[in-house]
């Protein structure tokens, strides 16, 4: 029986998922979980990439003490950051984090002589100022000079871990640097941040064989013998192959860190809708579009939870939020404010009070008001998705960690009037897995995939409670609208 190991590494943990098929479903087991996290270091918030490394190592050494002696392995983590590697193949840096604020001016700069609508003509990516194009318009230009390769965070670490490097695309492309046209690295946008095209490794697509683990490893490391697959390194990417959606009228929450809302696409909708309500045409597995907005998601609730020193577990904070109830007050959870503040609650409480609202004190409070914003944005963002595709969403997949959140999903499918089908929780590392079962010929496709998932996990539906929270949807436009930053 083949065994897969999907490391999924998110920006608060990672972890290694174990998976076999057993009796036709999809088993899988949690074998390693680490800590991930930045810290400032040489004045900006860095990644420690050699601990996420050396996580992976122990959670190998893990396996092989179950006797396991053979696996295939894909690695999926965050998007639009990098490492610089040198000529001697080391790396010159730790990443910086995209939460850094070097690149808070770095839109503005760099698209007053370069049109945005040329660069979403071209690429059909979201202006988030993290992307890695301005990341690099602010990198250092001596160490950009010095720099061999430029790796997106997974192909680095399948880099070190094989000795090969290659850019894989569904990450690749939230560089905002890839021409949907050619399929390649965009020359113009690359001049303009100084680097060049073989500056990155060849691009490959989701599912192509790296290699094996190097034999200096299983010097050090008592580990199986490990294949690595470049999959959808990406872990959006993953998470949508690994969303049960049916029929024509789907749309997908990956609900983590972010809330990524969309729908998966044959051909990129890169027209003026899109473009000033700011969606983004990722690139996904096997040709697929991942037509999406980022929204901020369960980052918000994370920051909280920390901020009470970790006393409660989600499930307590979900528990709490049911105690009050939804719409106290109404937060614009995409402003930018929200993205690393010194301190979230209090971030949250002077929000409510600059706009003259109810400021929330209690655990509870705070937590119901972090939901039931989330919901009423997420019911907001699906309008627009249904205009913009010029079809309404019937069904809302919502997958990962936060499809666990009853109480949101039962206030999204109300407020948004859609039928929601919930989980799996586990979809990152699942369409890790699924991505490798195809380059291994043990199923055919994506939609066999996803029959699969539906058939191996529990999901729960929603149904829209009937007459429930008829205005608060249209106040909430309103006060969108009335907060609106121009820029
Ligand atoms: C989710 C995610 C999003 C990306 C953000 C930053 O974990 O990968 O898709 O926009 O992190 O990389």
């Amino acid at each position: 029986m083949q065994s897969y190991v999907a490391v999924d590494i998110g920006a608060s943990s990672g972890r290694l998922m174990l998976a076999n098929v057993t009796d036709g479903k999809l088993q899988l087991q949690e074998v390693h979980r680490f800590s991930n996290g930045f810290t400032e270091e040489n004045g900006h918030d860095r990644w420690n990439i050699d601990h996420l490394i050396n996580e992976i190592f122990s959670g190998l050494e893990k396996i092989k003490k179950m006797h396991i002696d053979h696996v295939r392995l894909a690695i999926d983590t965050w998007a639009v950051d990098y490492v610089l590697v040198g000529n001697d193949g080391n790396k010159l840096d730790d990443p910086v984090s995209y939460r850094d604020n070097r690149t808070c001016n770095a839109i503005k700069d760099l698209t007053s002589d370069l049109p945005k609508e040329y660069i979403y003509e071209k690429t059909g990516i979201q202006f988030q100022d993290f992307n890695t194009l301005y990341q690099l318009f602010t990198e250092d230009k001596a160490k950009l000079a010095k720099t061999d390769k430029i790796m997106m965070i997974p192909d680095y670490i399948g880099y070190v871990l094989t000795g090969n490097a290659v850019t894989e695309v569904t990450n690749a492309s939230t560089t905002q640097m890839l021409s949907l046209r050619e399929g390649l690295f965009d020359k113009d946008l690359l001049k303009k941040v100084n680097v060049y095209p073989d500056q990155f490794p060849r691009l490959v697509e989701a599912g192509t064989w790296l290699g094996n683990v190097s034999h200096k490893w299983h010097m050090r490391y008592d580990i199986p013998e490990t294949e690595v697959i470049t999959g959808t390194t990406h872990d959006t990417a993953s998470a949508v192959v690994g969303t049960p959606g049916k029929g024509e009228d789907w749309a997908y929450i990956s609900s983590g860190t972010w809330s990524l809302l969309g729908a998966e696409l044959d051909t990129p909708e890169n027209g003026l809708d899109a473009f000033k309500e700011n969606y983004t045409n990722e690139w996904g597995a096997y040709g697929t579009y991942r037509f999406l907005k980022n929204i901020m998601g369960l980052w918000i609730a994370q920051c909280v939870k920390k901020e009470y020193d970790n006393q409660y577990s989600f499930a307590d904070l979900a528990q709490l939020a049911g105690e009050e109830k939804p719409f106290q007050q109404f937060i614009d959870v995409n402003d930018k404010r929200f993205s690393n503040p010194k301190n979230m609650i209090q971030e949250l409480q002077n929000y409510c009070q600059e706009t003259n609202q109810k400021v929330p004190e209690t655990p509870s409070e705070i937590m119901m008001a972090i939901y039931s914003n989330l919901s009423l944005f997420y019911a907001n963002e699906l309008e627009k998705l249904g205009h913009i595709l010029g079809h309404p969403i019937t069904t809302l997949n919502i997958v990962g960690g936060g499809s666990n959140v009853a109480l949101m999903n039962q206030l999204t499918s109300t407020l948004a009037k859609v039928k929601v089908v919930a989980g799996p929780s586990e979809a990152t590392a699942i369409g890790n897995i699924l991505v490798q079962m195809i380059t291994s010929g043990q199923i055919e496709n994506i939609a066999q995939g996803r029959q699969l998932v539906a058939k191996s996990f529990d999901l729960k539906t929603y149904e829209p409670e009937v007459d429930q929270y008829n205005q608060v949807l249209t106040d909430y436009q309103a006060f969108l609208q009335k907060v609106a930053v121009v820029d």
